[in-house]
């Protein structure tokens, strides 16, 4: 039987690389995310190339009724989910606290923190009953350090860091494994989002050094799943060679 993974944010970036990866990986994939039209794009090339099964369900992480009511209409055969990657995720704003959009924050914050809560609400007692499974948690370098005008951002990926720890802890008795993966700079569309469309601003964020492509964080969320059954990885940071830290980077420029 083929394993089921399950992937918040599968329309770009990161997620979108995981699918890509665990199709090719030979997994059954439930992608979620917005935009309909990506998933439906995605998943009708991976069926093709992979032969795989897919599920897509469009919704909003950060509507509970939306989370619960999607995923509770699967089909009971596609709530044996081997792998949780909490992946949906945003910045948006890049301002002093004195100066923020509260409505950025409300987004950061119900997206980051109550969207990934309201998701391993509804799918880990999936897992508790299989006494099996994996929880990866998309935390960043921003849950480890705060930097200058992060703060609202920062906030919610330190919340990610505590919650990977405490679900760590209240699903060690199920044998669940749980995982942060903490990158720095991934070339994705987090920019243009965070600048709300600024390609040229986004841009500059990787000029002059090599950052991180997606494809690498698929890479190191796919090396914690494959670990033997007793190892976990508690949490991974990923950095590109440029980046040793939230303020220390080497740019030729
Ligand atoms: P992208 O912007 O490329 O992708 C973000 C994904 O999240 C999209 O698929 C988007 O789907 C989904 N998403 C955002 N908001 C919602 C929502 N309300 N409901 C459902 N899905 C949502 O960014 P990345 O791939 O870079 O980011 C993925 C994760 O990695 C995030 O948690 C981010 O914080 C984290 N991260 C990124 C880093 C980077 O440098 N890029 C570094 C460290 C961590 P849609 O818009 O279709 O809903
Ligand atoms: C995304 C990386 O450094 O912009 O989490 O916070 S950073």
């Amino acid at each position: 039987m083929p394993k089921i993974a399950l992937i918040t944010g599968a329309t770009a970036g990161i997620g979108e690389a995981c699918a890509r990866l665990f199709a090719a990986q030979n997994y059954n994939l439930i992608l979620t995310g917005r935009r309909t039209e990506r998933l439906e794009c995605l998943s009708s090339e991976l069926r093709s190339t992979h032969h795989v099964q897919i599920q897509i369900l469009t919704l909003d992480v950060r509507s509970k009724t939306e989370v619960e009511a999607q995923l509770s209409s699967l089909p009971e055969e596609w709530k044996a989910v081997d792998v949780l990657i909490n992946n949906a995720g945003l910045s948006q704003g890049l301002d002093p606290i004195h100066e923020g959009n509260t409505d950025d924050w409300d987004t950061m914050i119900d997206t980051n923190v109550k969207g990934l809560l309201y998701v391993t609400r509804v799918v880990s007692p999936w897992m508790v009953k299989r006494k099996h499974g994996h929880i990866v948690n998309l935390g960043s370098i921003a849950g480890k350090e705060t930097y200058a005008n992060g703060n609202v951002y920062c906030a919610t990926k330190h919340a990610v860091d505590s919650l990977n720890k405490g679900m760590r802890i209240d699903l060690l008795p199920y044998g669940i494994k749980v995982t942060a993966v903490h990158p720095g700079a991934v070339e994705t569309e987090f920019s243009e989002v965070r600048f709300k469309g600024d390609t040229g601003r986004a841009k500059k964020v990787y000029e002059g050094f090599d950052p991180l492509v997606a494809e690498d964080i698929a890479n190191t969320i796919w090396y914690v799943v494959s670990t033997p059954p007793h190892v976990n990885i508690n949490e991974l940071v990923v950095m590109p060679v440029a980046q040793a830290g939230a303020y220390y980077w080497h740019k030729e420029n």
